[in-house]
């Protein structure tokens, strides 16, 4: 009997074990599967993705772009980044007018965020208030635009998200042969009057309550609406800051479209901006921000000032089409086209010349025979 029960608890076993491999084995297939695929929403059960898109610019800082956000959020919304941190160290300037050799991370805790104000006030994102639409809960990115360094595709393309006659749309891009990051953002009006639209980008930054304006395109360390780019930095601790400097670029000079509020204070690392303006039925524009990620405080301006003035690095990945609707820089400048006469129009014209040449020359005939 006692044999019996041994042999039988030895089968159990075996088969238990046997089974065991079996799950291991799914298992090890299903984690290779997940790893070589990015994060899919599975029926009822999207995957939340904060910072899931990564993209490293040519000077080693990693950027990590929230998609397909399945939760309210101010901060952490679709196509704001999560954070952006140098992948290796770099010479961070110190207090004392040094530098010393640190890999600088914390660049944000959510920064780009945009929202419709409903009111046209410019007032940071809020969750849970009528006034505000984010962009968020819009489903799974694409990316497009392969970059030549990288092999890589350098922008990430958002989904179109509905707010009464606007439709709205973001495009973040970093790109692998320059050094910033860039968000493309589409409103059109698909109503058949024409719509005044506020849009407020909201931020958290890392540098919490040690954020400290740095200074401004024109030179001060206040932010002002006339500014076309600020610079914030997390106050030294000791001699040494362990955040990247960073430059927030707004606007060009001469733009249709320049900000219509702007809010930095020392001490707090929620600004926001936001810019107003008016959609004609079926008209597109665009509203163009870059972030800038630097190891000075130095570097983060003169990054920020040469973005301003757009040069070609900045318009990678856009058409033409694309730069003629950005309202908040002037991108391109539209085509003057000379008017052409149709073919009525030149034999009129040659009509005309011809009868003005015999009117001339029998004029001359009657001025000589008299
Ligand atoms: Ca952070
Ligand atoms: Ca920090
Ligand atoms: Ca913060
Ligand atoms: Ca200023």
């Amino acid at each position: 009997m006692k044999l019996k029960v041994l042999a039988c608890q030895l089968l159990a076993f075996s088969i238990a074990a046997a089974a065991s491999a079996d799950v291991a084995m799914v298992e090890h297939q299903a984690l290779r599967k997940s790893l070589a695929k990015p994060p899919k929403v599975k029926h009822g059960h999207p995957v939340k993705a904060t910072g899931s898109q990564a993209l490293i610019d040519n000077s080693g800082v990693k950027y990590f772009i929230n998609t397909n956000i399945t939760f309210s959020t101010s901060s952490s919304a679709s196509a704001a980044m999560s954070e952006a941190s140098y992948t290796h160290a770099v010479a961070a300037t110190t207090s004392g007018g040094g530098t010393t050799s640190s890999t600088l991370d914390d660049a944000y805790d959510g920064y780009n965020t945009m929202c419709l104000s409903l009111n046209n006030t410019v007032a940071t994102c809020q969750t849970g208030n009528a006034n505000f639409v984010i962009y968020n809960k819009n489903g799974p990115a694409t990316t497009e635009c392969r970059g030549a360094a990288s092999g890589v595709d350098r922008q990430v393309v958002f989904p179109a998200q509905v707010a009464g006659n606007i439709t709205m749309q973001r495009k973040v891009f970093v790109p692998d042969n320059d050094s910033f990051g860039r968000w493309l953002n589409y409103f059109t009006n698909t109503g058949a009057t024409p719509q005044t639209v506020t849009m407020v980008v909201a931020n958290n930054l890392g540098s919490d309550s040690n954020t400290v304006i740095v200074t401004s395109s024109n030179g001060n360390a206040t932010a002002e609406v006339t500014d076309t780019w600020v610079t914030t930095f997390q106050n030294y601790s000791g001699n040494t800051s362990s955040d990247p400097r960073l430059g927030h670029v707004f606007q060009g000079p001469g733009a249709v479209t320049p900000l219509a509020g702007i809010n930095f204070a020392n001490g707090d690392d929620n600004p926001f901006w936001g810019y107003t303006f008016t959609l004609n039925p079926g008209q597109t524009k665009i509203i163009m921000n870059f972030a800038v990620v630097q190891p000075s405080k130095a570097a983060a301006a003169a990054k920020s000032a040469t973005l301003v003035g757009l040069p070609p690095n900045a318009l990678q990945c856009t058409t033409l089409a694309e730069q003629l609707e950005i309202a908040n820089f002037v991108a391109a400048q539209p085509i003057v086209t000379v008017p052409t006469l149709s073919g009525i129009g030149l034999f009129t014209l040659a009509a005309g010349l011809g009868l003005a040449a015999m009117a001339l020359l029998l004029r001359r005939r009657r001025s000589a025979t008299v």
